[in-house]
């Protein structure tokens, strides 16, 4: 059995024995992985070394592969700044030119309306002119002693309504209320030169139309005494042989009271035709002394 002291301490020893293997095996351990991490840091510290060298200058590589990467690597990064610049010119040049498009349409657009104006002028100018041609014709055809667009025979001035738009027709007493509102009146034909002249007049003045239709008012009616003809200037006419063959005959069953001038190229002389003063709408022929 033994002493029960002598085998606690042998324990202890034992127990000590074990703990300074232990002890000397972790700290190889830790001297290993002290010099790891030593080895460790230097290659850091190596790599770190060359990736500045690399980031700071050119990299001296002497693999052929590997220089011609670097060479088309740098060529690549000297035509992209080229690339850039190039790129930041075309920007330019486009920003001027689209400025120069803006300016060359502002000038278009002032030019047309020039034009435009010029065009307008021109316009005035030529009614003017035409204008100004009329006149002078009717200052040539009645020597400035009618007014413009009247006719001058002797010494009374003639307006012939056939002037103004075919359209434009009216009956026996309109067409009398327009020759006094033009300081006139009805014609009144008192003598055979005063026929010839309207009868040729109205000759000229015929046009496509029926001659009935394109016939014109004169001053003469019987509307105080069936079958007296009076012009308006309280004148009986007493010629018959100005009438149209057959006329007057006061056909129409409401009368035909007013006298119309119609061309008949038969007989310049027989011109006069009896209608309804008021049932048609014929063209008309003031008259008015000359000035
Ligand atoms: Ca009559
Ligand atoms: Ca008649």
């Amino acid at each position: 059995m033994g002493n029960p002291q002598r085998r606690t301490f042998h324990v202890h020893s034992e127990i000590i024995g074990q703990g300074g293997s232990t002890f000397r095996k972790n700290r190889t351990v830790l001297l290993c992985l002290g010099l790891l991490n030593v080895v460790l840091l230097i290659a850091a510290v190596v790599i770190g070394f060359n990736c500045a060298k690399v980031r700071e200058g050119p990299f001296h590589v002497s693999h052929p592969a590997v220089t011609q990467v670097l060479d088309e690597l740098n060529y690549l990064r000297s035509n992209h700044s080229d690339v850039i610049e190039a790129e930041e010119a075309a920007k330019n040049a486009f920003e001027r030119a689209v400025k120069n498009h803006a300016q060359l349409k502002e000038k278009i657009e002032q030019q047309k309306t020039i034009n435009d104006n010029y065009q307008k002028q021109m316009e005035e100018l030529q009614k003017e002119q035409t204008n100004l041609q009329s006149n002078m014709t009717a200052l040539e055809g009645n020597c400035g002693r009618c007014l413009s667009g009247w006719a001058l025979h002797n010494s009374s001035c003639y307006y012939f309504s056939s002037i103004e738009p075919s359209t434009v027709t009216k009956n026996w007493h309109d067409s009398r209320a327009d020759c006094i509102r033009r300081g006139a009146d009805l014609i009144v034909i008192d003598n055979e030169e005063e026929q010839r002249f309207v009868s040729g007049s109205i000759g000229d003045m015929r046009g496509t139309q029926d001659i009935l239709r394109n016939s014109f008012w004169i001053g003469l009616t019987d509307t105080e005494t069936e079958g007296t003809w009076v012009w308006i200037n309280n004148v009986t006419e007493v010629e018959r042989r100005y009438w149209m063959d057959g006329e007057p005959n006061n056909s129409h069953h409401h009368g035909e009271d007013c006298a119309t001038a119609v061309y008949s190229p038969s007989n310049p002389w027989k011109t006069r035709n009896d209608i309804n003063c008021n049932m048609y709408q014929r063209h008309w022929i003031c008259e008015m002394t000359s000035s």
